[in-house]
């Protein structure tokens, strides 16, 4: 008699996006999707099929070194107290094992990764050397007027004499702190600034506050700015000396989180179009900047990643790298958007990242708008009116208000086109507390994470 041989498939899956961005509240509802799957609230297989239904489901070790996503305790936040989870600062992964009703020889064993996003700054990092990286935050700054503007004295500390290093390290955080501050940029390298190795982050109203107590380095002792190439040909020590501290942070900062990213398979990156809407056209400019150079790094054949694996040490390198083969590019937050414009959100997705997803052999890409927790209703209304109802996470000044009653407010139409320029506050789309089912075992109402969890696991 012939008996199965049931194989499994481990799947590296990792979450990339920025600081709230949505990561931990997706990955907690794909989990509870799974872990209380209901064939019809969280459909897998194809729409032709009938729907798959899942066996055996059940959690296992995540890999040494990593933390285990906190699931349990994100989904309590959730189901139990009605907020949002906790923010999380670090790596974490969650493993799941189950069969698959139309997998017949192959059980998948989910790994989901859970990746802090403020790192994609330093992605220009990853096989590049000191002056490269330093030439391309100067090439951006030169493009980018709100960087450039937040830059100025830092540019102009650069161009003074003599040079003095400590003045150098203070202008340029300075310049980070209001690029953060002022344009809500997160093109922040080294982004240690922003998130530590300890995961202390930087908070402060301005600028020199957000700056205080953070350094651009590993460690206060070893900070570096980037230098154009004039002022490293005049100063050799001091360039050698920020190209040695430079070397440090790729090693222990870079190293680790692209070791992560060449173990995924798929990596499903959230382009936050509802947060670059109301956040300004800074924001958004930097997301593509951040887009382009994760793609730089994962480009297949194209050895970068390659390159700067060879270049790691035998300790950060633990496995042979594969290449990701494919992206899910998910607009998150889809529910507090009017239903009338979701589209529109996925064409603004494709426009904001496609040229930039195209050109990829061995690599497929598809688009996605998702809602991980449904927590709004539209209401009806005319052609123009965008009306929706949930609880208001805020009151009219911003301020954080207790979970109260439903209310209905109004919401900016997304617009067909990305403008040709915005700034923070044209778009209104209001934050909202969770909604759960009433009932305790109900995964949250979710839009398109089954699409990009079948899409990403096969
Ligand atoms: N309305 C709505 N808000 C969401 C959803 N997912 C995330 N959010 C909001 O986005 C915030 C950040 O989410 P989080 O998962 O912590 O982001 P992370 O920093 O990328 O892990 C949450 O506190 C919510 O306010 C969703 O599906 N619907
Ligand atoms: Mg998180």
């Amino acid at each position: 008699m012939a008996s199965w041989i049931w194989r499994t498939q481990e799947r590296y899956i990792g979450v990339v996006g920025m600081h709230s961005s949505g990561k931990t509240v997706y990955l907690t509802s794909v989990i509870d999707h799974l872990m209380n799957h209901d064939p019809a609230r969280f459909r897998l297989g194809p729409d032709t099929a009938a729907p798959v239904t899942l066996r055996r489901v059940r959690p296992e070790p995540v890999n040494a070194g990593w933390e285990a996503f906190n699931y349990a305790g994100n989904r309590a936040a959730l189901a139990t107290s009605g907020r949002w989870p906790r923010k999380t600062r670090d790596r974490a992964e969650f493993a799941v094992a189950f069969e698959r009703s139309d997998w017949r020889f192959n059980a998948p064993l989910l790994r989901l990764f859970d990746m802090p996003g403020e790192r994609l700054a330093d992605a220009a990092m990853f096989g590049q050397t000191y002056a490269q990286w330093s030439d391309h935050w100067h090439r951006y700054a030169a493009d980018d007027a709100h960087q450039r503007a937040a830059s100025a004295g830092f540019l102009d500390a650069l161009a003074s004499s003599p040079v003095v290093a400590a003045a150098l390290i203070d202008a340029y955080r300075l310049a980070l702190a209001t690029a953060v501050g002022e344009h809500y940029k997160p093109f922040v390298t080294p982004s240690s600034f922003l998130l530590d190795a300890a995961g202390g982050v930087a908070h402060g109203e301005t600028p020199a506050e957000i700056a205080a107590g953070r350094f651009v380095g590993t460690s206060e002792a070893t900070q570096f700015v980037p230098l154009p190439a004039a002022v490293r040909a005049a100063h050799p020590e001091l360039t050698a000396k920020f190209a040695r501290h430079y070397e440090t942070y790729q090693r222990e900062m870079v190293g680790p989180y692209l070791n992560s990213l060449a173990r995924c398979h798929s990596l499903i990156v959230m382009v936050d179009v509802v947060e670059m809407l109301r956040s300004g056209v800074a924001m958004a400019n930097d997301g593509r900047q951040m887009v382009r150079d994760l793609m730089r790094v994962i480009e297949p054949g194209e050895s970068v990643l390659g390159t700067a694996l060879r270049r790691l040490s035998e300790a950060v390198l633990q496995h042979r790298p594969r290449w990701v083969s494919k992206i899910a590019f998910v607009a998150p937050k889809i529910d507090l958007v009017h239903p009338a414009d979701r589209d529109r959100v996925l064409h603004l997705m494709r426009k904001h990242v496609g040229s930039l997803a195209q050109d990829h052999d061995g690599l497929e890409c598809r688009f996605f708008v998702t809602s991980a927790v449904v927590s709004t209703k539209s209401m009806p209304g005319g052609e123009s009116a965008r009306v929706m109802r949930g609880l208001p996470y805020r009151d009219a000044d911003g301020a954080k208000i207790p979970r109260g009653g439903e209310q209905q407010f109004p919401v900016s139409t997304v617009p067909e086109e990305w403008p040709s320029t915005w700034r923070p506050g044209d778009y209104s789309f209001p934050e909202v507390y969770p909604v759960l089912p009433a009932y305790q075992g109900y995964p949250p109402d979710q839009i398109g994470l089954d699409r990009v969890l079948e899409f990403v696991m096969d």
